[in-house]
């Protein structure tokens, strides 16, 4: 069968309205566990329970790289009597709150690959999680843009961009769709545990969408060849969220911490590091690229101390900030939407034949890696 050569023509980024600096997450942390502390003295005290320990801001940066994070929601994440986000409840009839964030950027992704709604054939929602599980929030999403075709939602948390833009470009090679619309709204904000010192500054929303087709029809002014696509799973215990649709007839509580996103945060860093580092080492050589031969990594952005020891696996030395953009500190760790984000901040400059790299990794463990190539505008 003939492969059809395929493109990345546009991206597009939706940044919710509010954001939350962490300094103002720290302080209401701090406020919640002192009232906790307090509540909970005697138990404390006789060793029932555990003081709730402080955070502060300097750890945070210095930790992650991160200094602050967009909320689709503020009200309520901030209130030590709540601790998470207030999201209004909408009608069966009206547009979901995940759908709107995932139309907001798909919007901007087909207007930077000048493309219109209907040269698109499938729309697919990839994400950490999905609002509910049917009807399928991509189907509506299909359904608000008027596309014909195909729509369905993927989960692969961390992984789920780079995943989908793997199931993108064999339908578009296969001929089977002419244009693949990859959205990944990441409403991360109800399943972080606020009350959790190790986890309450982690995430942060954000819609990012990607446009995928084939070489013949781009009119686009900023397109890729992608030239390789690798995806791989290895199971692992280590980032979970346990709360599912089954979690009512077993009369668990939705708020326990193990329900909501935990981790062990220094083993995934121990053991991600190296494996993402031999997932490109290992792409790029059945690519035939030499690791210095990137102009430029777009890889997930989940720690900014994660990135730099990946980079100085593989290079040998730390990458500049022009080599391996971080968004981290603005966007926090936002899923799938990570390396597309900074994808779309840190593109436009590259030149005709530079070479870059978008790669995932994250939970499952789940590993995803798509190399592309600047065409002739
Ligand atoms: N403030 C002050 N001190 C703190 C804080 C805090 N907030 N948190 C921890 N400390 C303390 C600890 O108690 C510890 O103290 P001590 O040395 O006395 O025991 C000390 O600081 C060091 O703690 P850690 O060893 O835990 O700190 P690290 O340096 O390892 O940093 C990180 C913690 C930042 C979490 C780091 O381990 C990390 O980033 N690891 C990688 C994690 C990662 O990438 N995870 C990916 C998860 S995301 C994903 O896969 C997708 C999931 C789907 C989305 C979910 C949306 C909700």
């Amino acid at each position: 069968m003939h492969k059809k050569s395929v493109v990345i023509s546009g991206v597009g980024l939706w940044t919710p309205p509010y954001v939350v600096s962490n300094e103002e997450l720290v302080d209401s942390y701090n406020a919640w566990a002192k009232q906790y502390n307090a509540d909970n003295e005697s138990e404390i005290l006789s060793g029932e329970k555990v003081a709730k320990p402080f955070s502060s801001a300097e750890f945070i940066a210095k930790a992650s790289g991160i200094k602050s994070r967009y909320a689709y929601v503020k009200e309520g994440i901030l209130d030590i009597t709540r601790m998470r986000p207030k999201l209004s409840v909408r009608k069966d009839e009206e547009l979901s709150h995940q759908a709107e964030m995932a139309v907001n950027a798909a919007k901007k992704a087909l207007v930077e690959a000048n493309k219109e709604a209907a040269e698109i054939d499938m729309v697919i929602v990839a994400c950490a999680y999905t609002q509910r599980s049917y009807p399928a929030i991509a189907i509506e999403v299909q359904s608000e843009l008027q596309i014909q075709g195909q729509a369905f939602d993927m989960l692969v948390a961390c992984s789920a961009a780079t995943f989908a833009l793997q199931r993108a470009y064999d339908a578009v090679a296969s001929g089977s769709c002419r244009s693949v619309l990859v959205i990944n709204p990441e409403l991360t904000s109800p399943q972080v545990n606020y009350t959790d010192r190790d986890s309450h500054f982690i995430f942060g929303d954000v819609a990012t969408a990607v446009v995928v087709e084939s070489s013949d029809s781009c009119k686009s002014s900023h397109s890729y060849n992608i030239l390789g696509t690798k995806c791989v799973t290895s199971y692992s215990n280590n980032i979970r969220s346990n709360f599912g649709y089954t979690s009512r007839v077993t009369d668990e509580n939705p708020y326990e911490a193990d329900k909501l996103f935990h981790q062990n945060g220094r083993k995934v860093f121990k053991e991600v590091c190296p494996m993402a580092a031999d997932h490109i080492a290992t792409h790029l050589s059945t690519l035939g690229i030499q690791v210095n031969q990137l102009r430029r990594w777009w890889l997930h952005q989940a720690n900014i101390n994660m990135n730099l020891l990946i980079s100085k696996k593989l290079l040998g030395r730390d990458a500049t900030l022009d080599e391996a953009p971080i968004v981290l500190d603005r966007f926090a760790n936002t899923a799938s939407a990570g390396s597309i984000i900074a994808f779309s901040e840190h593109h436009k400059d590259l030149e005709a034949g530079d070479l870059g790299v978008i790669c995932s990794f994250g939970a499952g463990y789940s590993i995803g890696s798509i190399v592309i190539q600047k065409r002739d505008a």
